[in-house]
């Protein structure tokens, strides 16, 4: 208690001097919605070219402040470096790498550690995916790949990490069958709904079930819409969309087309019981709408099998009305057979998520909605009532591909980073982010006045704010060198950025970044453009110019000097990757490539984006 109230007082004092670098998050922000800010709102900072997402809280309580994090996988249309994303409870960046097309990003605790998982490659499938899905460790270093076995690649819809420390995951592999009972040629083609469930540590496969062998083709909700006839173009007739497995080692399956549960008996893959869709086992005691849900997605036990969540997207498909989404909370009598639902989470305001989607249960006890095809999140008490309402993108733009994320988690995390933290200087600022951190609480600046000096000066320390934070260097500051400290929240040092050459009128920034491997403080300037210099450089001969220049940095230095850092700086400091970005570029993409080998091996992924491919997950998996 001492240690808190010492902190707070610290923070009290040092909010006076500190400034805060991340524009948003932003509070029901109309120019938001209205696409003012992009298609696909972000936050770029100083200390690094990594880019994060503006956030529009709709609603927003307190109530959802439980120190967790939300975890979604960004990608579409709009989305120029898509990749896995970690925000803090107030929507602030905490992790992101430009790794490509992600989905499922997720925490599981395997073997008593927190791994961040997640799945990447090729979502062009129509629909589906052909990848591997990673298991990062804290430092996010990747400690284990699961990549399907028998030669088959992982699908992006699921990745479950069962009671039993296995892992499950979804697979579309095409067969040849007879699909004759639904109209189609005897000697047909079908993405088959399968799924493994393999040993993390070896991959070795320890169960396999395929739709084909125990679900009719005649039980689906969708016709072969001119596929089914080549090995090109097979007919996607179950879509199997997510898997979990309970404590009596049987699996529930969700069958998209099927418009159903199937509970699987874990030893010889035999349907033991049905729920929805044409073959329901349950007395529905609500009526009907326990068991109406349609294109539902993320089914899962909850309370020890005596309860299903499931996100009902709820469409009755092509040429019916488009219903509201909802989550759906179901209590489950397995002896009885009787299903009853227990809680509906509506939005108030109502979202129709053509596709993807999820339910999560929070520690908290409030009930956490994904909406899928729509960059929206939404935070329910248990009962149903909104508490927060956040979008990622212009809610004009939902149901558009332009912003999507398959999923959206929330959950505890504690990442250590093994890069360091990247660090800014220019005039009287210091700016200082370190991407994937959360133990830092406050910021030291130090310096010194030689590079291969390890005597070093505290000068000052602000509480950390956001994903960067900007340090008012003092104007007597006198360092030639300077860096950064983080500090935890007992004061623990847990990293330095590497030094800066500093000279308070030096016309560029100067950045030093954390990621690079090689461990010789490099301090030469990495160039800034500086655009507003060279206008006024333009406008005066020579000889005007070299006294002009000196008065106009001398001004400029000491006013930036007695004031503290605003919005309207900020937009002189602009970082390189904010004129080199753009809405609609795809050329992200080669660049990314590289970055997420550096991280993850020699390993190459076959992510593409939508624009290459015209027609991608968001068009086809609904
Ligand atoms: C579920 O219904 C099917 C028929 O649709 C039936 O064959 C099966 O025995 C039922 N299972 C249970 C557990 O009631
Ligand atoms: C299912 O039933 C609920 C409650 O009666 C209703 O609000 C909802 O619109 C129904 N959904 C569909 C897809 O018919
Ligand atoms: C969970 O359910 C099984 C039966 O399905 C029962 O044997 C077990 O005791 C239950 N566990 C808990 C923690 O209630
Ligand atoms: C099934 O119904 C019987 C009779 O109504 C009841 O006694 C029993 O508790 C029910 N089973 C469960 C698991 O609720
Ligand atoms: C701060 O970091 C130190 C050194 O790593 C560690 O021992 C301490 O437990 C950390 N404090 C907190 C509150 O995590
Ligand atoms: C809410 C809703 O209607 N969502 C979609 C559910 O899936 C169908 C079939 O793909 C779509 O047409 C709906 O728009």
């Amino acid at each position: 208690m001492i240690r808190v109230t010492r902190t707070f007082a610290l923070a009290a004092f040092l909010l006076l001097t500190s400034a805060l670098a991340d524009e948003g998050p932003y509070y029901a922000s109309d120019l938001y919605e209205k696409g003012r800010m992009g298609q696909w709102p972000i936050e770029t900072y100083r200390s690094t070219s990594t880019v994060g997402a503006a956030v529009n809280f709709m609603e927003y309580n307190p109530q959802c402040r439980d120190d967790q994090y939300y975890f979604i996988s960004p990608r579409g249309y709009s989305v120029h470096k898509p990749g896995p994303m970690i925000l803090d409870q107030d929507g602030h960046l905490v992790w992101t790498k430009p790794l490509g097309h992600t989905y499922n990003l997720n925490v599981y605790q395997y073997k008593g550690q927190d791994y961040l998982t997640f799945w990447l490659g090729d979502d062009s499938k129509v629909g589906h995916g052909e990848g591997t899905y990673y298991m990062l460790d804290s430092s996010y270093k990747e400690v284990y790949t699961l990549g399907g076995a028998n030669g088959l690649a992982a699908d992006l819809h699921e990745f479950h990490i069962t009671l039993d420390e296995t892992a499950v995951y979804t697979i579309y592999d095409v067969r040849p069958a007879d699909i004759r009972l639904a109209g189609g040629p005897e000697n047909g083609w079908i993405w088959d709904g399968t799924f493994q469930e393999v040993d993390i540590e070896t991959n070795q496969l320890l169960f396999e079930w395929r739709a084909s062998e125990h679900f009719s083709f005649t039980d689906v909700y969708r016709g072969l819409d001119d596929t089914g006839d080549s090995e090109e173009h097979p007919w996607d007739f179950f879509h199997i969309n997510s898997v979990d497995k309970d404590a009596k080692g049987n699996f529930l399956v969700s069958t998209r087309y099927g418009n159903c549960l199937l509970y699987i008996d874990g030893r010889t893959g035999e349907t033991i019981w049905t729920l929805g869709g044409k073959h329901n086992n349950f007395t529905d005691l609500s009526g009907g709408a326990a068991t109406n849900f349609t294109w539902q997605h993320h089914a899962r036990f909850r309370d020890n099998g005596t309860a299903i969540t499931l996100f009902d997207n709820s469409s009755r498909g092509r040429g019916a009305p488009s219903l509201p989404s909802r989550g759906l909370y179901l209590d489950l009598d397995q002896e009885n057979m009787t299903v009853q639902v227990r809680h509906e989470y509506w939005n108030s305001h109502p979202i129709r998520s053509q596709s993807q989607g999820s339910v999560q249960i929070l520690d908290s006890g409030n009930v956490l909605v994904g909406y899928g095809y729509s960059a929206a999140w939404t935070e329910f008490t248990i009962d149903g009532d909104v508490v927060c309402h956040a979008h990622f993108a212009p809610g004009r733009d939902f149901s558009r591909g332009k912003v999507v994320s398959f999923r959206t988690f929330k959950h505890p995390w504690v990442g250590n980073p093994n890069t360091r933290p990247d660090f800014e200087v220019y005039s009287y600022h210091a700016a200082v982010s370190w991407n994937g951190a959360t133990e830092v609480t406050t910021w030291a600046l130090e310096g010194t006045d030689s590079k291969k000096s390890t005597d070093f000066s505290f000068i000052t320390a602000v509480p950390k704010d956001g994903f960067e934070t900007v340090i008012p260097i003092p104007e007597d500051t006198k360092h030639h060198f300077l860096r950064a400290l983080a500090l935890n929240s007992t004061g623990h040092t847990l990293a330095s950025t590497k030094l800066a050459r500093w000279d308070p009128f030096a016309e560029e920034a100067v950045v030093v970044s954390g990621d690079s491997d090689d461990d010789d403080d490099d301090t030469e300037p990495f160039y800034k453009l500086r655009t507003f210099l060279f206008v006024l450089i333009g406008c005066f001969s020579a000889g005007v110019l070299a006294t002009g220049a000196w008065f106009g940095k001398r001004l400029l230095a000491s006013r930036r000097a007695s004031q503290s850092p605003s919005d309207k700086e900020r937009g002189v400091f602009k970082p390189l990757s904010r004129f080199s970005v753009s809405e609609d570029s795809n050329d992200a993409d080669a660049e990314d490539g590289v970055e997420f080998s550096a991280l993850l091996g020699d390993r190459r992924m076959n992510s593409r984006s939508d624009l290459e491919t015209g027609k991608g997950m968001d068009e086809d998996c609904r």
